[in-house]
């Protein structure tokens, strides 16, 4: 599948080219390129960007930029962070930049985070050009496992309360964990009212992806919800989360903590806040109708137009 071309980056200009999202292309002005290798698993791409900051590129594919990547980090972790009455032992999976163990260290009642992220390569560099993120993975309370994700996940059973996937798209080496199985397993690796949060891609993109992922985490978890957030720098400027609970009382939409304005200061948050976590939920209609059922979900990617 397509990559950036190389012609574009000594053009000064990367294009983020895919056949996840056909036709169209986010292009960021690139005013150097600090990393260009190719891992055991990917092509690991750095550059500083004009105007984003420096960023973070895996398989021509954006994986954060230094000035809107607290979007995403900031809701994947604090909707299920938030959603769970008192979260202890959390569980990432990818996330090597380290912005998601950041936004979870925010939370006083956790006492553990454990990584597992495929990649070396996707450390070093977000350790050398990535400080604003990776610095949290220095913290006494993260032990890091570099590995595959669906295999760590095989090896262990109700140790977790919080499960964060932060992966890669469903192309590549973050393939199986868009798939049953996986949530299975991460079902068995919560402990009693455990929740989980993972990419969930995006409806403008991949709608019908989303409605089958919905449809069997319902198989799995008693209950499920569908959130999402802007950001400018992913494909059509938004991506969503999918949330299960293995408790049947989780209500999503309503966070377990509300935040006091000084508390969404103390927590250095720029993103989310108690009124964003509930209208996180709300979706639009063509794709609130397709996540409660009443649409034919076909293979994915389909196009809404
Ligand atoms: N910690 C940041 C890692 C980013 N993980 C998610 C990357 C997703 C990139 N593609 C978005 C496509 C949405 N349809």
């Amino acid at each position: 599948y397509a990559v950036y071309k190389m012609d574009e980056l000594k053009l000064n200009w990367f294009s983020e080219l895919n056949s996840l999202w056909p036709g169209q292309c986010m292009s960021l002005e690139v005013e150097e390129v600090l990393f260009h290798e190719r891992s055991k698993y990917q092509d690991v791409l750095v550059f500083k960007s004009k105007t984003y900051g420096n960023v973070l590129v895996l398989d021509g594919v954006i994986q954060c930029t230094e000035r809107d990547e607290f979007a995403y980090q900031e809701m994947i972790a604090h909707l299920p962070l938030f959603s769970h009455p008192n979260p202890k032992n959390v569980l990432v999976i990818g996330g090597g930049d380290g912005g998601v163990i950041r936004e979870v260290l925010k939370h006083s009642s956790v006492v553990s985070i454990t990584q597992c992220e495929i990649d070396q390569v996707v450390i070093d560099v977000s350790r050398k050009f990535l400080p604003s993120m990776s610095k949290s993975m220095d913290d006494p309370r993260v032990t890091q496992f570099v590995g595959d994700g669906l295999a760590f996940m095989r090896e262990h059973k109700a140790e977790f309360d919080v499960i964060i996937t932060d992966s890669s798209d469903p192309q590549g080496p973050a393939e199986a964990l868009f798939e049953k199985p996986y949530y299975q397993l991460m079902q068995k690796a919560l402990k009693d009212g455990g929740i989980i949060c993972a990419q969930g891609e995006c409806v403008w993109l991949h709608l019908s992806l989303i409605c089958n992922m919905k449809k069997f985490c319902e198989t799995v978890f008693p209950s499920v919800a569908y959130g999402y957030c802007t950001i400018p720098t992913y494909p059509s400027g938004q991506i969503g989360f999918m949330l299960c609970s293995q408790n049947k009382e989780t209500n999503f939409k309503e966070p377990c903590r509300v935040l006091s304005c000084d508390e969404v200061n103390k927590m250095e948050l720029k993103y989310y806040n108690s009124d964003v976590h509930k209208a996180a939920f709300v979706l639009p209609q063509f794709a609130k109708s397709v996540s409660i059922g009443k649409q034919l979900c076909s293979t994915w990617p389909i196009q809404l137009f």
